[in-house]
């Protein structure tokens, strides 16, 4: 007998409402939910393979310890925890705090609203400021641009009709990382609307393959082209000059800057076409109503705070923020963000002020700690030197750049623990291996979606949608499985440590004490992490396949009286980046490294490929080259290449693609293995983050390496095809 139990799918942000089929108490498969008009029954090939997680026999059921021989063995959970809190408490006794630090990944936030705020809380109990997460090899410049430009208190134009949609360095009909929901309703109804979406990608992506006008620039050359656009916009008087007279500063700075940019200049350094350009500002000037969102490829190729200033900058000076009484078209459902404003919070840079690491001068950002430094921090002796890392949810000797330099310093830690599933990369090189509980064995919500949508213009929900799901199933007979959460709950629980939590958009008032009493209790502490939300938890949970929730309405309120807050589009220092840029010579490539190497997602995997594999897939991840380059080459599609940057060389598996534009390759990272164990690259893949160097071009605000458009060289392996 199969049941079907309404959830929601937990592996990306877009939580698609799901049916789970369960028959003996196990996940059997996955289907869309029906009936639900923001989603439409979709689910994506990487939710449906999920189902084959739960029982695979690779699945770690069992904690597992590290033996001095380097053999693991099962341990109790429980006794796990013990034996790290021992470990752990003496390291930061001999040491303090910062000897500690903490690595979260992307299944943190997912799979349910306790973890973050859980771990955010222990960490701060320890009283180390070591916390690192991916956000700053992903997208960092996005909350450093927001501090130099300030905000908006109301949201971007993104839902409620937009006329025109700007994505640069993003592909959300494969990431997802964008409109919610059924992936190409919001496109389409852009078109049957009459509006335009313009892309900014070297790759013509599926989504540039819907757009009006595709701009399919040399990477690392988004400065100049939203330089030009913002002139383009200046001189065709495209600006709206009320909003900007009434809420910015910096206009005549921002107009000096970008004056070298003109569509020639830009056409000639970036690869365009310089009516293209044009055409592109001008639909974004003219719209009504229009929004620019930006991605990975924009924050991974060198330029990331730039790149997103300027983006800022676009929108501002075309006035596309929401304005005093709007009624919001998504407000947030599980959240109980501010009341919006229509006006300005100023600037609030603090480059420099924040935690000091002690290597290339990096500091602590808006966007968190700078996790390329993490190796360095372990490698490099002295007062502060971090001897313990907890993993969790991540897989940090896949996913940090420079992963020859990563898992040296991985394996060179007093006490490594990792909190996963399988045996991956990372668990591989732990002291302990904590056997973590999967998505449908335990009770979430989608409130997450909120954060998203406030981390990146044109992400969330068009509407504003709930759901709660309480566990689907019970983890597997025999297992001993844990919560992230409650792993740390219990740790603190033995190191003596009292816990407060923020709510799940942190404010840092850290204000809610925790009860450290007894196991944990998952449902209390999400009644505090959703305290306050717009519809109470206990409401959301009556509508088991999710609900709208659109009452009471929110609208945007005006301005404070006396509020003299004004955004900035003419920072100094970024108006000095964007001379640099302007100075320097296009990027042409060099002699020695002639090709350019492009991050991007692949539909059928999240970051480092799962357990459980969708069949009909090769297991690799190939390097897509423009086929005109690879007959350059002399390299037949599905034969090996060696592809040398200047830090180091793999081995890829090369395939045939006309979407490229020429002179660049694209890859997927996270995949390969531990350097030395990955020489099947058919059956493993080929480690992107092996080729990256963190010390060379980095951001020095964030600390990001360069991700994307790194310089490479090809050659076939043993004589061509
Ligand atoms: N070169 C290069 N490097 C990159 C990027 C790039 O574009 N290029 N992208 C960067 C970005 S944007 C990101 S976000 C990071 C991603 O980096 P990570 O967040 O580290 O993502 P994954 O590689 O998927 O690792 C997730 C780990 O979680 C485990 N896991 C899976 N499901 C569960 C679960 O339910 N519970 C627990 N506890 N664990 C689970 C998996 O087994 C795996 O070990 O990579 C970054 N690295
Ligand atoms: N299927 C799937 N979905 C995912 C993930 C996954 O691994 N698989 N990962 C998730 C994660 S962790 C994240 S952070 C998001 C990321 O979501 P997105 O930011 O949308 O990431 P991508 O789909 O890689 O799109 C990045 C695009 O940038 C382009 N690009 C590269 N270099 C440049 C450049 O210099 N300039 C410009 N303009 N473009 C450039 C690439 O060609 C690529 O098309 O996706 C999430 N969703
Ligand atoms: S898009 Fe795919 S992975 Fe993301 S929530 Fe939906 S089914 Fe899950
Ligand atoms: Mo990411």
């Amino acid at each position: 007998m199969t049941e079907l139990t309404p959830s929601f799918c937990r592996v990306c942000q877009n939580f698609c409402p799901v049916d789970v089929h369960v028959s003996e108490g196990a996940v059997q498969r996955i289907t869309g939910a029906t009936g639900n008009d923001i989603y439409r029954g979709y689910t994506c090939i990487k939710g449906r393979t999920h189902a084959g997680l739960y029982n695979h026999p690779e699945r770690v059921l069992r904690s597992r310890k590290k033996l001095p021989d380097g053999r693991f063995v099962d341990i109790p959970t429980l006794d796990a925890v013990d034996e790290i809190a021992a470990k752990l408490g003496e390291v930061v006794d001999r040491l303090g705090p910062r000897a500690f630090a903490l690595f979260m990944g992307t299944y943190v936030p997912f799979e349910n609203p306790i973890n973050l705020s859980m771990v955010a809380a222990f960490i701060r109990a320890v009283g180390s400021p070591m916390l690192f997460t991916t956000s700053t090899i992903d997208q960092p410049g996005k909350p450093i641009a927001k501090s130099f430009h300030g905000a908006w208190m109301a949201p971007s134009q993104a839902f409620g009709e937009p006329d025109v949609a700007l994505v640069v360095g993003s592909n959300p009909l494969v990431s997802l990382v964008g409109p919610a929901g059924f992936p190409m309703s919001t496109y389409r109804k852009l078109e049957e609307r009459g509006g335009h979406l313009v892309v900014i990608d070297p790759r013509r992506t599926e989504t540039a393959r819907r757009a009006s006008i595709h701009l399919q620039v040399r990477p690392g050359e988004d400065p100049a082209v939203l330089a030009g656009m913002i002139r383009v916009l200046m001189e065709e008087d495209l600006v709206d000059h009320e909003f900007v007279a009434e809420n910015v500063d910096g206009y005549e700075r921002l107009r000096q800057a970008v004056a070298p940019f003109t569509p020639e200049h830009v056409a000639g350094r970036a690869g365009i076409d310089a009516g293209d350009l044009v055409a592109a500002a001008r639909l974004f000037g003219r719209a009504r109503r229009g929004y620019a969102a930006s991605g990975t490829g924009a924050n991974m190729s060198g330029h990331g705070p730039l790149v997103e200033y300027l983006v800022l900058c676009l929108t501002t000076i075309s006035g596309h923020w929401t304005r005093a009484g709007e009624r919001l078209p998504s407000p947030s459902v599980l959240t109980n963000a501010a009341v919006p404003r229509a006006q300005a919070r100023p600037p609030y840079p603090d480059i420099g002020d924040g935690e000091k690491l002690r290597v290339r001068g990096l500091t602590a950002s808006r966007a968190g700690m700078p996790t390329s430094a993490l190796a360095d921090e372990i490698l490099t002796p002295g007062e502060g030197q971090v001897r313990a890392l907890i993993s969790t949810g991540a897989n940090p000797a896949k996913c940090i750049p420079d992963q020859l330099k990563v898992v040296d310093a991985l394996r060179s830690l007093d006490l490594l623990v990792q909190v996963d599933i399988q045996m991956s990369a990372t668990a591989r090189l732990a002291d302990y291996v904590i056997a973590a509980q999967l998505p449908y064995e335990m009770p979430g919500t989608n409130g997450f979606m909120q954060r998203m949508a406030e981390y990146t213009v044109g992400a969330g929900l068009p509407e504003p949608f709930g759901q709660y799901t309480d566990a689907v199933v019970e983890p597997p007979p025999g297992s001993d499985v844990i919560e992230q959460w409650r792993f740390f709950y219990l740790l603190a629980q033995r190191l003596g440590l009292e816990l407060s939590f923020d709510g799940l958009v942190p404010d840092g008032s850290a204000a809610t004490p925790v009860d450290m009493e007894g196991p944990g209790d998952a449902h209390a502490l999400m009644e505090i992490v959703h305290a306050g939300s717009r519809i109470p938890l206990e409401e959301v949970r009556k509508h088991p396949q999710g609900a709208l929730f659109p009452e009471p309405a929110v609208h945007v309120a005006p301005k404070e009286p006396g509020w003299t807050g004004r955004l900035d589009v003419g920072n100094e220092t970024m108006m000095a980046d964007l001379a640099a840029t302007s100075a320097s010579a296009p990027d042409d490539g060099d002699s020695a490294f002639p090709l350019r190497l492009l991050a991007r997602r692949m539909a059928h995997v999240m970051n480092s490929p799962a357990l459980a594999a969708p069949p009909n897939k090769p297991t690799y991840n190939p390097a897509s080259f423009h086929p005109d380059d690879l007959a350059a080459l002399g390299v037949e599609a599905g034969s090996l290449v060696e592809i040398r940057s200047p830090r180091a060389a793999v081995v890829a598996v090369a395939d045939a693609d006309p979407t490229m534009r020429p002179g660049t390759v694209s890859m997927t990272h996270s995949f390969g293995d531990l350097p030395g164990q990955d020489d099947d690259v058919r059956r493993h893949g080929t480690s992107v983050g092996r080729l990256i160097a963190d010390d060379v071009a980095f951001d020095p605000y964030s600390g990001q390496p360069l991700m994307s458009n790194i310089p490479i060289r090809v050659a076939a392996v043993g004589g061509g095809a």
